[in-house]
């Protein structure tokens, strides 16, 4: 039985002055470094992805072909190698194993979409730790922690989400995510209480 810590695309572009900057996304990047200093031993595996869409085309209808909705069309973002699409400068990389890219070419919300340079998909690298459960921290929680936590669930994991390390682009649309997270039966809580569990 293994725990990983799941880090979703805390990334230029998703931080206030990105592209597609999500209020708090900063404060994010800050808090997931400032928790995992403080609870390396608790983590047998940290994982961490990044976005990382093709320059050419709309990869796959992601980017907005005009104004876009904020639903299923978006700016611009993330696109592979750019500045944008790099850890927000406060992530300590030091503090990551496993990096996994997803999104070339397509749209890929969730983390286990993501592949490693040597193309593991992160449900196998997961799963070749042993890892059972999983706590996850990121941007955006309406968007790609809710699919990543969605999908973590789907398999077999058991899910916490580390409320105070996430941060959404709506706030009705976040509510309803991490109700429908609790829903299929992950937990969520705050990072200062993970110590007492
Ligand atoms: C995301 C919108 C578009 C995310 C990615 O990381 O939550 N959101 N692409």
């Amino acid at each position: 039985m293994a725990r990983a810590l799941l880090i979703v695309d805390v990334q230029n572009d998703f931080t206030e002055g990105g592209a597609l900057g999500v209020t708090g996304g900063t404060a994010v990047a800050e808090g997931v470094t400032a928790y995992l200093r403080g609870n390396t031993r608790r983590y047998d595996l940290v994982l961490a992805s990044r976005d990382w869409h093709d320059p050419e085309g709309s990869n796959g209808g992601h980017f907005a072909d005009g104004l876009p909705d904020y639903i299923d069309t978006w700016p611009r973002h993330c696109v592979a190698g750019t500045p944008g699409a790099d850890y927000h400068p406060a992530i300590d990389t030091a503090l990551v194993d496993v990096h996994v890219r997803k999104g070339q070419g397509v749209p890929a919300y969730s983390l286990f979409e993501g592949t490693t340079d040597d193309g593991s998909s992160a449900g196998a690298v997961l799963s070749a730790h042993g890892v059972t459960e999983v706590d996850v921290v990121g941007i955006a929680t309406d968007h790609c922690v809710r699919a990543s936590a969605l999908d973590a669930i789907e398999h077999g994991l058991h899910v916490r989400v580390l409320t105070d390390l996430v941060a959404g682009v709506a706030p009705d649309p976040s509510t309803t995510a991490l109700a429908e997270i609790v829903r299929q039966g992950g937990e969520l809580m705050e990072s200062a209480a993970v110590g007492d569990r």
